[in-house]
């Protein structure tokens, strides 16, 4: 036996891979419902060798149903999360609404797993954003072994963080670079983003930093340990898919740059890729479609008694977003729900 699933936003970036990644999976699906706004009605979408049709998500009676993987803004999560936990169907949500409430579990399966257990205050548990879910998957093993004391991270984001139509700026100003009468002026992006870099990730803070940075500080706290400091400067980059960090952490405990390297071979979620030679790294066009968190360039931070750098990319729409949607399902499954 296994479970009735919801996709809501099924016509999307992160909606389309949670399609893919339930069936790749083999998530045990009783039955499935595509759920859309009323302007994607009709489109169909892809779930293994099925066909689906997209549903009102207006409309939709979330009663019986086991579980609702939400990808769609704040906004609309706002309105329709709410009537899908209070018909008894728990809710996944990819958006950043319900991240820092208390009475939320925020997971990432291979660090916090034990938090699901508070799923059941309001039906709800909140998937991070992709950068911080890609660096918390890093973070836990090197902090459990010599407790990380500050990280400072700079990130390299691919514009599928945006969505489709970032996709498509990035995509049509290359072009238009080379296509006379073909150039296209920033419209999602507030500067050209073609052949260039944004240090400028969602809306400014009162102290100059910007909401995606104190998003990476405030939901590694949650997800890991609130005394550990984070400062971070997030960028974003002309790479279609695929998010890249520079990471440095100071530990209270020495630890050594090969330990490391072992202890994250070891962590679950992490395929370490490390040799010391030209291409011996990973960069993102590597990471498309897959699961694993990438980690290269481990070296110690020689400026500080106990310091490392690493470099970590993953797939943003996958372990970012989608992969990560579907871990918390699986891990629902196994630990609560029961039927699979
Ligand atoms: C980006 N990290 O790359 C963002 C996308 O809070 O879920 C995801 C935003 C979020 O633009």
């Amino acid at each position: 036996m296994g479970y009735r699933i919801v996709v809501v936003g099924a016509t999307g970036n992160v909606g389309r891979e949670m399609l893919n990644i339930l069936s790749e999976r083999e998530f045990p699906v009783d039955e499935i419902a595509v759920l859309a706004s009323r302007k994607s009605l009709g489109t169909e979408c892809a779930f293994g060798d099925r066909t689906l049709k997209t549903q009102d998500l207006d409309t939709f009676d979330f009663t019986g149903w086991d579980m609702a993987l939400f990808a769609i803004g704040s906004d609309a999560t706002k309105k329709y999360a709410p009537v899908a936990a209070k018909a008894g169907c728990v809710v996944i949500d990819n958006s950043s609404l319900y991240r820092y409430d208390a009475d939320v579990p925020l997971i990432v399966p291979e660090v916090n797993p034990d938090a699901i257990e508070g799923y059941a205050k309001k039906n709800i548990i909140a998937n991070p954003n992709c950068s911080t879910a890609q660096m918390v998957v890093a973070l836990k093993p090197l902090h459990d072994r010599a407790k990380i004391k500050r990280v400072v991270v700079s990130t390299y984001q691919s514009v599928s963080g945006s969505g489709k139509e970032a996709m498509d700026e990035l995509w049509m100003q290359t072009k238009g670079m080379y296509v006379p009468g073909q150039e296209r002026a920033p419209s999602v992006y507030p500067k050209q983003i073609a052949f260039n870099v944004i240090p400028h990730i969602d809306v400014f803070m009162e102290d100059g930093s910007t909401k995606e940075e104190w998003k990476m500080v405030a939901e590694t706290k949650k997800i890991i340990d609130k005394s550990i400091k984070v400062t971070a400067t997030c960028v974003r980059v002309p790479v279609f898919v695929g998010h890249s960090e520079s990471i440095n952490i100071e530990t209270e405990d020495f630890l050594d740059e090969d330990e490391a390297r072992d202890i994250l071979r070891e962590a679950p979620g992490i395929m370490v890729v490390d040799k010391r030679e030209d291409g011996g790294y990973v960069t993102p066009v590597e990471c498309v479609g897959e699961f694993a968190t990438y980690i290269s360039r481990i070296r110690q931070d020689s400026t500080i008694d106990n310091g490392l750098n690493f470099w970590c990319v993953s797939d943003n729409l996958r372990k970012g977003a989608a992969l990560n949607a579907v871990q918390i399902a699986e891990l629902l499954g196994r630990r609560i729900l029961k039927k699979g």
